[in-house]
């Protein structure tokens, strides 16, 4: 079986059983005009990744691993976006505002398209959710498990806030996770770093992590 080397400890895994998951890696988060900078981020420190990921995408497409790829996008009745979550903190735009690049974190407005650098291609799985994990309020656990996936794979934005939060669903949920750490970023450096210790603290409590090239060596 391929293995990874990885913290804490070697990763196995079968490619058959395996999905890449990239999340989030949509114009409102890395591109100028969105939601992001909205907020008062730098969001040229996300955009710096979409070559890795672009690489580790081809990677998993090159070895017949499954690709799922999420959106953090709404209704456009809001009907999904609780109050709680529209009105926190004072943003220049709020979700579902019209942006620079249509409404803010609305699905099916342009500012929701994942960069086109990362599209996905025709027989991938895009879901669409609006929570920060990938698991509330969608139907990625029957859909990996109706493959028979066990194990993920995971890259994508803001490593703190919708990656960790995905990875701890499906690490609760029974599936053996690995964060790429260089195609993984957040707004905060800080919170990237302290995010990839956590998980791989204490044997790897929440998963394992890896840089790319070693991802990339584990299947030449
Ligand atoms: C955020 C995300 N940061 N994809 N979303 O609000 O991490």
């Amino acid at each position: 079986m391929p293995e990874i080397a990885a913290r804490p400890y070697p990763y196995s895994f079968a490619p058959a059983g395996t999905a890449l998951v990239v999340i989030d890696m949509q114009r409102d988060f890395i591109e100028r005009g969105g939601f992001g900078e909205a907020l008062g981020n730098d969001v040229s420190r996300l955009a710096a990744i979409v070559p890795t990921v672009r690489d580790l995408l081809a990677w998993a497409r090159g070895h017949g691993i499954r690709v799922v790829h999420t959106r953090e996008g709404h209704r456009p009745d809001l009907a999904d976006c609780p109050p709680a979550k529209r009105q926190r903190g004072r943003p220049a735009l709020r979700i579902g505002d019209a942006g620079p690049m249509g409404r803010i974190l609305v699905d099916g407005q342009p500012g929701n398209d994942i960069v086109p650098d990362l599209a996905p291609r025709s027989g991938e799985t895009v879901i669409v959710k609006p929570g920060k994990g990938a698991f509330y309020a969608t139907a990625l656990d029957e859909m990996l498990s109706s493959q028979r996936i066990t194990h993920l794979l995971l890259a994508g934005v803001t490593t703190e806030v919708c990656v960790q939060t995905t990875m701890r669903e499906a690490n609760d949920r029974g599936y053996e996770c690995l964060l790429v750490e260089d195609a993984t970023e957040s707004y905060f450096p800080e919170f990237k770093q302290a995010t990839l210790a956590m998980i791989h603290a204490q044997g790897g409590i929440v998963g394992w992590t890896a840089p790319f090239a070693a991802v990339r060596a584990s299947l030449p």
